[in-house]
C-alpha cells in the first residue's frame, strides 16, 4: 500500500536531556496537530531531526525505538552539522535572506557544503522507508534541495513541498551565491506551496529570472517535467484552541492572572525571540503609547511573552540584550510603585496559561517585520469566546492577506502605531465583535486541517495532471 511520508528538519516530539535521561514530550506546534492526522495514520512516518545531540548508539537505538511507536523516524544529526547546517546555513544564511536581513547573512563555503550533506542524510533516510509509489511531502527552508534529491532516487514519486517562512523578491535571492541550485532543488517537487500569493509571485519570477523557465498561472514546465505552485494559507486547530480557552483549568488561570493585574488593561504580545517579529519595534511603539497619551500611565500594561530561540547564533545574543536594556529604560522611566508598564518573561509557558493569556488580553500586538504566516495571531482570534478583544497586525505578517478585519500597521511607523493601540483600547465593543466575529468564521473555516487537505488533495491532482500530460 503506498504510504505518506512526512519529513521536517525537526519532529513533532521534543527530545530532552535531563538528570534522570531523555524525555519524550509531543510538541505543541500547529504543524504537528494538523499533519497528525496523516503521519500517525495507516504505515504513515514523519523524519526528521529530534532536536538534540546523541552521539551514543545505544541511546540513538533507544531514542529510535520510542519515536516508532508514534510513527516517527529519527535522522541524528552530528555536532558539526548542527553548527554548520543548522545554526549555520539554515539559520545564518538562508533564514536572515528570505526575511530581508540580507545584512545579517553569512556566507560559508562550509555551511553550503555541510547543508548540502545534510540534505542528502535525509534524503538517504527517506529512501530507506520510502516505496516506490509513496507519497512525500517535505517542509521548510532547511530542506530545499531534497525534492530534486528524492526525485532523482524515485523518478516517479509524488513529492510535495512547504515552504512555512517568506519566499524573498528576485533582486534578495540572488544574492546567495547558490540561488540556482535551491530554486532547482525545490523544483524536484511536483507541488510547491507557500502561505501567500505574493511569495509564489517571488518564487515564481525568480525561476523565470534565474532558470529561464517560464510559468502559466503557476505551472513550470521542466525540461522533464510539469510542476504546480500555488498559495495554501496555513491555519490552526481552531477548535482545540477554542474549547482550551473555555477550560476549567483556563478560567482558573485567568482568574488569577485578573487578580495580579488589578484591573489594569493587558496588551499580549507573544513570540519566539528573533529579530524578524519587531520586539523593539513594539516596545518603542509601547513607550509612544504612553508618551503620546498619558492617561494610560498606570492604566494598562503590554504583557510580553519572548519565548528563548537559536540562542547560539549571535544576532540572537544581540537582541536578547537590546530587549533586556528596552524593557529596563521604559520600566524605569514610567513605572511607578503600583504599575509595571512592562511584565516580561522570557520562558515558554504552558498550553493552558497561554490560552488564557489570549483570552484575558484587550489587544494582541502582532508586529514582525517579516513573517511567513504568524499563527499567533489566528491563535489568539480563536480563543476569544465572547468576541472581546482587538487585534493589531503587521501588514508585513502573511497572516495580513486574510485576516483584513484586524488593525493593520506597519511596524516601523512607531507613533502610527501609538495611534493605533490608542484606538484598540478606545475602540467600542459593537466593534470590537463584529470584527472578531468575522475573523472567527475565517480562521475556524480555513483551519490547519483544510489546509493539510488541500494540498494533499493538489498535490494528488499534479499527480495526475503529470500522468495525463504523458511528462513523466
Ligand atoms: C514559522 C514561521 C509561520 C509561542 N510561545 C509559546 C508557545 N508558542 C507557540 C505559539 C505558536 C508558535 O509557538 C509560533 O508560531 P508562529 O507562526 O507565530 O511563528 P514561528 O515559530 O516563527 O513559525 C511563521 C509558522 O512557521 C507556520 O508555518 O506562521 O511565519 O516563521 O503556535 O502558540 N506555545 C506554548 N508556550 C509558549 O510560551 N505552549
Amino acid at each position: 500500500m503506498a504510504r505518506t511520508i512526512i519529513v521536517s528538519n525537526r519532529l513533532p516530539t521534543k527530545v530532552q536531556r535531563t538528570a534522570d535521561g531523555l524525555t519524550f514530550q509531543p510538541s505543541e506546534g500547529g504543524l504537528a496537530t494538523g499533519l497528525g492526522s496523516i503521519y500517525r495514520a495507516d504505515d504513515n512516518i514523519w523524519v526528521g531531526w529530534p532536536g538534540l545531540f546523541v552521539d551514543n548508539p545505544a541511546e540513538q537505538q533507544h531514542v529510535a525505538d520510542q519515536l516508532r511507536n508514534d510513527s516517527m523516524a529519527p535522522v541524528f544529526l552530528t555536532e558539526t552539522e548542527i553548527r554548520d547546517f543548522y545554526e549555520g546555513f539554515s539559520n545564518s544564511t538562508l533564514w536572515p535572506i528570505f526575511h530581508y536581513f540580507n545584512e545579517y547573512a553569512s556566507f560559508e563555503e562550509a555551511h553550503w557544503e555541510a547543508y548540502v550533506a545534510a540534505n542528502q542524510k535525509f534524503c538517504d533516510a527517506v529512501l530507506e522507508l520510502a516505496g516506490p509509489d509513496d507519497t512525500i511531502w517535505v517542509h521548510d527552508y532547511q530542506l530545499l534541495l531534497l525534492p530534486q534529491m528524492l526525485r532523482r532516487a524515485r523518478p516517479n514519486a509524488t513529492i510535495g513541498f512547504f515552504l512555512h517562512i517568506p519566499f524573498p523578491s528576485y533582486e534578495l535571492l540572488r544574492v546567495l551565491p547558490w540561488s540556482k541550485e535551491l530554486l532547482e532543488g525545490m523544483l524536484g517537487a511536483d507541488l510547491i506551496g507557500f502561505h501567500t500569493f505574493y511569495y509564489m509571485r517571488h518564487f515564481l519570477s525568480a525561476v523565470s529570472n534565474l532558470l529561464g523557465l517560464p510559468n502559466q498561472n503557476g505551472q513550470i514546465e521542466t525540461p522533464s517535467r510539469m510542476v504546480l505552485v500555488d498559495a495554501f494559507p496555513m491555519g490552526i486547530d481552531y477548535e482545540r484552541y477554542a474549547s482550551a480557552a473555555a477550560s476549567e483549568a483556563a478560567l482558573a488561570h485567568i482568574e488569577t492572572f485578573r487578580e495580579a493585574l488589578r484591573g489594569v488593561r493587558m496588551i499580549l504580545s507573544i513570540d519566539r525571540l528573533d529579530y524578524t517579529k519587531g520586539i523593539a519595534q513594539r516596545l518603542r511603539a509601547f513607550e509612544e503609547l504612553l508618551k503620546r497619551y498619558p492617561e494610560w500611565r498606570e492604566q494598562v500594561s503590554l504583557l510580553m511573552l519572548v519565548v528563548p530561540s537559536r540562542d547560539q547564533v549571535t544576532q540572537y545574543q544581540a537582541l536578547k540584550v537590546e530587549v533586556d536594556e528596552l524593557v529596563g529604560r521604559i520600566n524605569a522611566q514610567y513605572g511607578t510603585i503600583a504599575w509595571t508598564p512592562i511584565l516580561y518573561f522570557y520562558r515558554s509557558l504552558p498550553f493552558d496559561q497561554l490560552v488564557a493569556l489570549y483570552r484575558l488580553a484587550d489587544v494582541a500586538l502582532v508586529t514582525p517585520v517579516r513573517d511567513g504566516m504568524n499563527l499567533v495571531a489566528k491563535e489568539f482570534i480563536a480563543c476569544k469566546a465572547d468576541q472581546r478583544g482587538v487585534l493589531i497586525l503587521s501588514e508585513r505578517a502573511g497572516a495580513a492577506q486574510e485576516l483584513s478585519d484586524a488593525l493593520l500597521i506597519n511596524p516601523t511607523a512607531t507613533g502610527k502605531v501609538a495611534d493605533v493601540l490608542h484606538q484598540a483600547l478606545t475602540m467600542p465593543e459593537e466593534e470590537q465583535k463584529s470584527r472578531m466575529s468575522s475573523l472567527q468564521a475565517l480562521v475556524r473555516q480555513y483551519d490547519v486541517f483544510a489546509w493539510t487537505e488541500l494540498f494533499m488533495n493538489r498535490l494528488a491532482y499534479s499527480k495526475i495532471k503529470q500522468l495525463t500530460l504523458g511528462t513523466d
